[in-house]
């Protein structure tokens, strides 16, 4: 059969009855999809029609051009109002099968926490971190040199004593106090320096309510021009009041093997002296083992274990507790 003008038009028009009547019986996106595909698209229905309108006359080809651009916007048509009433359909089905219960019991998730003896150390670094002091850290593993040697402990000290360290089959040992951090430091930077060294020390101690083998130390060390033993006071005194609040305190003379003079400081809590830092000036042979000129620098130190801090700040009976990983115990602090 060929294409007469009134065939085409025939045609057409059943084409866009056809369509309309398969469109608005179409129940899925998909199978919508699939008719438009077949009505409109590049290989579909209307372009066939279309492209045997080559054959027609002049006068022809405007008319039935004119109705094939209708046939197409009907159909068009048809398709967007079925596609939006499917859409509209889809949204309700879920509104109604996706509800959700707000009264559903929430996922349990453990709130962990800091433990109390970091948080000791956070907390102290932060005030000393507030007076310009900078963190330092260095190894556990520690050669003589830098444990002992350099910090004006010769080999026949009693600081030395076997009992107090372990060592190690190579000749090492594990610091028994962060002062080596600080001779690490002094080593490599020029005064002035304020330095605060956090860190695990090891002690060969039989372990009971006040001892442990491992154990915490926080350190600082300041040397500049003109450092006197007013200056380690005045920052002891500024140190314990950020911490534990406007309490007495005391500095009663001491001795340690790299301070001269040297002191213990007390806190006075609930009417009783509690001792709980070790101070002093750096001995002059601390500072020649790190190349510094004692007749021009002067330094001062002082430490103290993070655990006794933390005993005394939370009244504890026994620092075995805060290693033994009972959350009850943990959790209160
Ligand atoms: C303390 C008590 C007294 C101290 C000394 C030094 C160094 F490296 F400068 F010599 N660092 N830390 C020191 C002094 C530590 O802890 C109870």
């Amino acid at each position: 059969m060929t294409n007469q003008p009134n065939n085409l038009e025939a045609q057409l028009l059943a084409l866009q009855q056809e369509g309309e009547k398969a469109i608005s019986a179409a129940n899925t996106l998909e199978s919508l999809e699939e008719l438009r595909v077949s009505y409109l698209g590049k290989k579909g229905q209307m372009g066939t029609l279309l492209r045997s309108m080559g054959k027609l006359s002049a006068e022809e080809k405007p008319k039935i051009g004119a109705i094939a651009n209708t046939v197409k916007e009907a159909l068009q048509a048809s398709l967007d109002k079925q596609r939006h009433a499917l859409e509209a359909a889809k949204i309700q089905a879920q509104l109604k099968t996706e509800t959700l219960d707000v009264t559903m019991p929430g996922i349990y998730r453990p709130q962990g926490q800091i433990h109390p003896i970091n948080g000791m150390i956070d907390k102290a670094l932060d005030i000393f971190v507030g007076m310009g002091y900078t963190v330092a850290s260095g190894p556990d593993m520690e050669t003589d040199y830098y444990n002992f040697e350099a910090l004006n402990t010769p080999p026949d000290h009693p600081a030395r004593d076997m009992q107090d360290t372990f060592y190690l089959p190579d000749g090492n040992l594990l610091r028994t106090h962060t002062s080596s951090v600080q001779i690490r430091y002094m080593e490599t930077e020029e005064p002035p320096i304020r330095i605060i060294a956090p860190g695990r020390v090891y002690r060969r101690d039989t372990v009971d309510a006040t001892h442990a083998a491992v154990f915490h130390q926080l350190e600082l060390l300041a040397v500049d021009e003109g450092l006197t033993f007013t200056d380690l006071k005045g920052t002891i005194k500024v140190f314990l009041q950020a911490m534990f609040g406007d309490l007495p305190i005391r500095f009663r003379a001491s001795y340690f093997p790299f301070t001269e003079p040297s002191a213990e400081v007390d806190l006075q809590w609930n009417g009783r002296w509690l001792e709980v830092m070790g101070c002093g000036m750096v001995d002059p042979n601390v500072l020649k083992a790190v190349g510094y000129d004692p007749e021009v620098y002067t330094g001062f130190a002082a430490g103290f274990g993070v655990e006794r801090f933390a005993m005394v700040l939370h009244q504890l009976d026994d620092i075995r507790r805060v290693y033994a990983s009972d959350l009850r115990f943990l959790r209160q602090f």
